[in-house]
């Protein structure tokens, strides 16, 4: 019987140096030490020796299992390393070939517009505020001095949902949300980049367009800070050597109301085609916030004041890239927008 377990164990050894991969390492294991190998056989023969040989078998079984056990270990790991190298040489990638190389887009002019205005009035310490695309006619009209029989509502013919929720005809709703807001914080100092909707379509309007619109409050705000901000904003934008120029207007949410021209980026003010022969361009709107737009928005107009302006992105993109028709903007045509 000793015989046979050494002969199981040389046998076993033989066949295990000779396995190639771990399936085979496993089949193996079970035919020597599974419940039903030849190892585990030898034990249940153990019933046929007498008490005094039985401890000694025993031990002889368990010391041949040990070595079998620990062999199988070393045979175990050796073939893990060499499949981790098999693979590992397999699935070697060649970094030296050269990489496909995906198209890239880029910004759409428009996108790129706002994103200057943003940056050059960050710079002059405002910040950004948004709103909703979908307003009540309260925030879109009531608040800022246009009561429901205003001439100026159908001034901007708009897009109604219901009598009293429409698309924002223009974002300065969003100023009073921002104020109610930041009540009683001082200075309201915000610009609002964003979308707006006027029943309006032809090669200088859009019934989509964007809008960037802009508010100061504080103590002390004058038409002069207005000035300076807006000046400094247009020279950033389009050139150092502009000058600009306020012209009376008038706007229900200012009092008094201007308009702003920028002199020509293209002829410099001797006059042009772009200019007209005016040598000026109108580039925004703007004024003293209406007392009553103050109110509208929770701060005291007696011991405060305000500016305002507003500007169509669509044009300035237009003046800038010297664009002459607004659709171009919006028809998705690589041919266009590849050049800028
Ligand atoms: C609040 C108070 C006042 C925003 C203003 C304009 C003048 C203006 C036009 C420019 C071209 C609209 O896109 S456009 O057609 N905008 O002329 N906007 S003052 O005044 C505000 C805004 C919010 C609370």
């Amino acid at each position: 019987m000793k015989q046979e377990v050494q002969r199981i164990q040389e046998e076993a050894l033989a066949e295990l140096s000779k396995t190639t991969s771990l399936e085979e390492l496993q089949e193996l294991k079970v035919k020597y030490l599974g419940k039903k190998g030849s190892l585990t056989a030898q034990l249940r023969k153990m019933g046929s020796l007498s008490p005094e040989e039985r401890p000694i078998f025993g031990q002889i079984v368990n010391e041949t299992r040990d070595l079998l056990e620990e062999a199988w270990a070393r045979r175990t790991e050796e073939l893990s390393k060499a499949a981790l190298e098999k693979q590992l040489e397999e699935e070697r990638i060649d970094i030296s070939l050269p990489g496909v190389a995906l198209p890239r887009g880029h910004q759409h002019p428009l996108t790129k517009v706002i994103e200057d205005i943003e940056d050059i009035f960050l710079g002059m310490g405002f910040t950004i505020a948004e709103g909703p695309e979908i307003e009540s006619d309260y925030y879109n009209f009531e608040a800022l001095n246009l009561p429901k029989d205003h001439p100026a509502r159908e001034m901007q013919d708009s897009f109604y949902i219901t009598d009293e929720i429409l698309l924002r005809t223009q974002t300065s709703p969003v100023q009073i949300r921002a104020m109610e807001k930041l009540y009683p914080q001082l200075p309201v100092k915000i610009i609002c980049p964003g979308k707006v909707y006027r029943k309006d379509d032809d090669a200088t309007h859009s019934p989509m367009f964007h809008q960037v619109e802009g508010l100061v409050v504080d103590k002390g705000i004058r038409m002069s800070d207005l000035k300076g901000i807006l000046l400094n904003f247009l020279r950033q934008m389009f050139g150092e050597s502009r000058e600009i120029r306020l012209r009376p207007s008038f706007f229900p949410f200012t009092e008094p109301s201007a308009e702003v021209d920028v002199s020509c980026m293209l002829c410099g003010g001797s006059g042009c085609r772009i200019c007209k022969g005016t040598g000026w361009i109108e580039i925004l709107g703007s004024g003293m916030v209406h007392p009553r737009v103050l109110e509208a928005g929770g701060y005291d107009s007696r011991e405060l004041t305000g500016f305002a302006f507003g500007m169509g992105v669509e044009r300035i993109a237009m003046l800038k890239y010297g664009i002459e028709d607004m659709r171009l903007l919006f028809e998705n045509d690589l041919r266009f927008l590849e050049q800028f």
